[in-house]
């Protein structure tokens, strides 16, 4: 009685939250494992919010997200969740756009009350929303958010995917390995994506780095479906690497239309294109294309080897950089909330507590993720060691493909 009684009063505030855990939100994701103890029943599930693409055309690049966050719920909830307590993902998709992303962290902080976000998918999407999380003091872990400036955009925003200032420069200098004699460089990008302008300016300066000539700079939209005039106006210079900063659907459409207009030298590749989902775009067109990685299915440890496996079952090819990367950042949640909750107990917290003391933790750890070791600096840049490259091989008749490793 006196527990029910301080569960009215002091533990308001996490009442809510066990009870939307319980019956609210659009949550799509799987059951909490039945292995857990079962002091309080899965309606104490910890609720955490995804916010990514699951519809437009960054659906291509976000249903990884998806993949990889389920993983990353089953796993953990296996393996115990929160000293006992499941976490339970709640999915709110934000299409495409800004608007859509506001609405689904809004929706995620006040109706689901989460005690964090994993999102968004682009860093356009992000420069919008995450003020709005910030403002509530809700934590935000950028999955997949590369441009430069996300971190900064305040204190409850962390991202685990590594900067393109430190991604992007590895795949030009692997086309350089393949091709010592290129000289001539044109660079393609997408002029209204935040992630791409930002890529774009470190292409750019690793081709003045590397004394390469920069030939022509086109620009494009990430709508656009027709690049006659841009790929024209570049192959009449004769370049001898083209690189390409945009999404999968533009970027995929790009790389064919450049083969089809007969360019026959090496092409470069963004983060925006770091999807299989992109071989149905290009099909054989897509084959040689050069992208950097922040992960890599190989890399060695347990953890890695339990994602991979639980992803190959699943899907029959290996994980890509973005469902590993969602799984690292729903990981850092749940290990920063079991850190947490030997402190302070995490459901006897009010939202308010629990959502800024989790901010604070999560910082502050070192994960042991299937990108290898993370951890943050003081402002949520990811700190990372490893990174690859890697090249689109495809099938003679481009109806299969996959991305091949480069020693
Ligand atoms: C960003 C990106 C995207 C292309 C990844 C999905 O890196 O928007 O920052």
């Amino acid at each position: 009685m006196k527990n029910a009684i301080t569960c009215t009063t002091a533990l308001l505030s996490t009442c809510a939250l066990l009870l939307t855990a319980c019956g609210g939100g659009t949550n799509t994701g799987t059951n909490p494992t039945t292995n857990t103890p079962a002091t309080t029943g899965t309606s104490s599930a910890i609720p955490i919010g995804i916010a990514v693409a699951q519809t437009s055309n960054v659906a291509l690049l976000g249903q990884e997200e998806v993949a990889g966050a389920k993983i990353a719920e089953k796993y953990f909830n296996d393996k115990g969740g929160i000293n006992g307590t499941p976490v339970k993902l709640v999915f709110q998709d934000t299409g495409g756009d800004e608007a859509g992303t506001i609405n689904a962290f809004q929706t995620l902080i006040n109706k689901d009350k989460v005690v964090g976000i994993v999102g968004p998918t682009l860093s356009q999407q992000a420069f919008s929303a995450n003020p709005v999380a910030e403002r509530a003091k809700v934590p935000v872990i950028g999955p997949s958010n590369t441009a430069k400036g996300i971190p900064e955009i305040g204190d409850y925003i962390a991202r685990v995917s590594a900067p393109v200032s430190i991604v992007a420069p590895n795949s030009v200098k692997a086309a350089l390995k393949q091709n010592p004699n290129i000289k001539k460089v044109a660079v393609f990008y997408a002029q209204n994506d935040a992630f791409s302008k930002s890529e774009t300016e470190i292409f750019q300066k690793t081709v003045k780095d590397q004394n390469l000539e920069l030939v022509t700079v086109q620009k494009f939209q990430t709508s656009d479906t027709d690049f006659q005039s841009q790929a024209t106006n570049a192959l009449n210079l004769k370049p001898d690497l083209v690189i390409i900063s945009g999404l999968a659907a533009d970027g995929g459409n790009l790389v064919r239309q450049l083969r089809e207009l007969g360019y026959k030298g090496l092409i470069v590749g963004g983060n925006g294109l770091n999807t299989s989902n992109v071989l149905t775009v290009c099909k054989a067109s897509c084959d040689g294309v050069l992208i950097a990685q922040a992960y890599s299915p190989e890399h060695p440890g347990e953890i890695n080897a339990a994602f991979r496996k639980a992803y190959t079952d699943q899907y029959k090819k290996e994980p890509p950089q973005f469902s590993a990367q969602t799984f690292a950042a729903v990981q850092v949640y749940v290990e920063a909330l079991q850190a947490l909750d030997k402190k302070s107990k995490v459901n006897k917290l009010q939202l308010p507590q629990l959502r800024t003391q989790l901010n604070t933790q999560l910082l502050t750890g070192k994960y042991n993720t299937p990108l290898g070791e993370i951890a943050f600096t003081p402002i949520g840049e990811v700190v990372q060691k490893d990174f690859y490259v890697a090249q689109i091989k495809m099938d003679k008749d481009g109806s299969k493909g996959k991305f091949a490793f480069l020693k």
